[in-house]
């Protein structure tokens, strides 16, 4: 095998099986924004992919898809129970999000964890050329850093961490805290959504590991000087604006609005059904507006999609039973025959409908209690061409550091939410339109390819930095 000058090391692999009626196997790429950023780059330096194909016990060989080169990790069905919904969906992702659901420590699912991530790093390290780069995406993979370096010595190793990183305060239940930070540190640069994150992590690794550390900087024992730093990511922006523009998703826009009973006024939600996005929040706010009638379900409509996640993980099967049961009860007091108060779909959508939902939207909720970036607040603002439109936007999530004239609440201030609904309804054309052009010109600025570009130039100057310590 040829080795690659770049090799991203994430989860999942950028494609999803597909089996077609006649039993034939066909690979089609996932339409996430990490695919779309990296592609252009990977194609031309002659890059690689390593991550699991989403299935368990899958034994596949290496394979191109669109130009870029596949190499899948087999996890086994009790790996995907203990390393990835367990230690990574019940362990990590609760507590880097403070807490919101008790994460649960279990030594078989940390030994898993790090079982799973020496097989990544052993892939990236065979498929990388002498002097090349490695890119480790997020919470999974968090040892991933350390153990390439072990292995190659030679190679630049970037990390970036799309979710949260926590204080220390909580940081420091996790048993195995030390050993995370290590392993992170064996990176080049890491990177955070936040400022708060970095500033997070800088002072765990002060605090734990004793290492030295300046504003963006660590000093390791052993000389290295990873960069720690923040680079909010963002979307690729050119579907949402061109699916947008689109006259049968306008037309579909419109359809949306008339099946609700053309109400005056839509809200939107958009989230995986997840209890860090603040959904039942939302809920019961829209709900004591409807009790206390602020609002009606004949003038204000409300769609929650909640596309369904983690369905086997216990906190994720209870919020979808809290969820249904909150909206079960507001609908039945509120609805109508000819109207209902929530439109509740726990389905996936393509992004054809999504967009023609963003399009159809006059309110846009984002609530999330904790959320690293939040993508759907940067969609809903790339796809309101004629800034129409209202984008209220928790504190908590990375898209308020940037997005600072959305409408801020905190979510646990269920009255702030419910004034900040009905202000959004309220606001006047030409506010609308004052805070809707200023948010989009951040986002369309600040897009995916921006994002990947900084990282990337980091990580360039932070090779030639190693390089130059190498030879000197
Ligand atoms: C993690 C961090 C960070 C959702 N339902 C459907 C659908 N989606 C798409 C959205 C959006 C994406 O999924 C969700 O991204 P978010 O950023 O909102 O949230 P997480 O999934 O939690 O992502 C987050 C992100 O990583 C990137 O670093 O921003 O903080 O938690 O793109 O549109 N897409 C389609 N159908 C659906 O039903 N097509």
């Amino acid at each position: 095998m040829v080795a690659a000058e770049f090799v991203v090391v994430a989860n999942r692999l950028p494609v999803d099986r597909i089996l077609t009626p006649d039993g034939e196997e066909i690979w089609r790429t996932s339409p996430g924004g990490l695919v779309a950023a990296l592609e252009p780059m990977m194609r031309s330096v002659d890059g690689a992919w390593v991550g699991w194909a989403g299935q368990a016990d899958l034994q596949i060989e290496p394979f191109e898809a669109d130009g870029i080169r596949l190499l899948p990790v087999t996890l086994s069905e009790q790996e995907i129970q203990d390393y990835y919904e367990g230690f990574s969906n019940d362990t990590i992702w609760p507590l880097y999000h403070d807490v919101i659901a008790p994460p649960q420590y279990h030594r078989e699912w940390w030994e898993a964890y790090v079982e799973v991530n020496r097989r990544f790093a052993e892939a990236a390290a065979d498929a990388v050329a002498e002097g090349g780069t490695v890119w480790v995406h997020d919470y999974q993979l968090q040892l991933v850093p350390e153990m390439v370096r072990g292995l190659r010595p030679d190679v630049t190793i970037g990390y970036f961490h799309h979710i949260p990183f926590p204080s220390h305060g909580l940081y420091a239940q996790l048993p195995w805290r030390d050993q995370v930070l290590r392993g992170l540190l064996g990176a080049d640069v890491i990177g955070f959504q936040r400022a708060q994150d970095a500033a997070n992590f800088l002072a765990a690794a002060k605090r734990r590991l004793s290492h030295e550390t300046k504003a963006s900087s660590i000093t390791l024992p052993d000389g290295r000087m990873p960069l720690v730093k923040a680079f909010p990511i963002s979307i690729d922006t050119t579907p949402y604006r061109e699916l947008a523009q689109r006259p049968d998703i306008r037309a579909r826009a419109l359809e949306i609005r008339e099946g609700l009973g053309n109400p005056k006024h839509i809200l939107l939600g958009v989230d995986r059904l997840d209890y860090t996005k603040g959904i039942r929040h939302r809920i019961k706010a829209y709900g004591e507006l409807l009790d206390q009638g602020r609002i009606s379900v004949e003038d204000v409509a409300f769609i929650q999609v909640a596309s369904p996640s983690r369905e086997r993980v216990d906190a994720y099967m209870h919020l979808r039973d809290e969820v249904e049961l909150a909206i079960g009860r507001i609908n039945g007091d509120h609805d109508t025959l000819g109207h209902t108060a929530i439109r509740y779909l726990h389905q996936g959508f393509p992004r054809e409908e999504m967009v023609a939902m963003y399009l159809a939207a006059d309110v846009m909720l984002v609530t999330a209690l904790r959320d690293g970036m939040n993508l759907v607040a940067k969609e809903y603002v790339a796809t309101r061409a004629d800034n129409r439109g209202v984008l209220v936007l928790s504190e908590f999530t990375g898209a308020a550091d940037e997005l600072r004239q959305a409408l801020r609440i905190n979510p646990h201030d269920i009255e702030g939410v419910k004034d900040a609904i009905v202000g959004a309804i309220e606001m006047p054309r030409a506010e609308q339109s004052k805070r809707m052009r200023a948010l989009r010109k951040r986002v369309l600025e600040n897009d995916v390819d921006a994002w990947s570009q900084s990282f990337l130039r980091a990580l360039e100057q932070a090779g030639r930095t190693r390089h130059r310590r190498h030879e000197g």
